[in-house]
């Protein structure tokens, strides 16, 4: 359907280098409320948070990793770093209880955004399974 037909399209623009949404808040060509950065990485609150505490966390630079099934050896590194800034992040925001990571790759995980990112969700009683 039409949905599917606009994501696949997508996910092709930023495999040919266009710039994403999160590229450019990286750039701060967009503002973004930022809750962590390092050289790596940055970490900002969603615009439609679904959860008290709703953070996303990307890679700076794509490098190819427009979504979790692009990775390859040499991402490894970054993939490691991302999930463990968000338990720096998990604990700076006070999520003591717990929280829910989510990565949605691709048409069927319903990914809106091909730039890798990691969801932080807490603040709530998760469920499972997810929708
Ligand atoms: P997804 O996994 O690709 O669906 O996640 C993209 C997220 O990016 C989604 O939760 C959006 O609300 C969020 N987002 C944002 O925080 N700022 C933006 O300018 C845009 C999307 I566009």
């Amino acid at each position: 359907n039409a949905l599917r037909a606009a994501a696949q399209n997508l996910a092709k623009q930023a495999e040919a280098g266009v710039p994403t949404i999160f590229d450019k808040i990286v750039k701060k060509e967009i503002p973004c409320t930022s809750v962590y950065e390092d050289e790596k990485v940055l970490a900002f609150r969603d615009i439609n948070p679904q959860a008290p505490t709703h953070i996303v966390i990307i890679p700076k630079d794509r490098d190819g990793l427009t979504q979790l099934s692009k990775a390859e050896e040499r991402h490894k590194e970054i993939l490691g770093h991302l999930m463990y800034v968000a338990t720096v992040v998990a604990k700076d925001l006070g999520l003591k209880d717990g929280f829910r990571i989510v990565i949605n790759d691709g048409v069927n995980g319903c990914q809106s955004v091909y730039h890798l990112h990691i969801h932080l969700l807490g603040g709530r009683q998760m469920k499972w399974p997810p929708g």
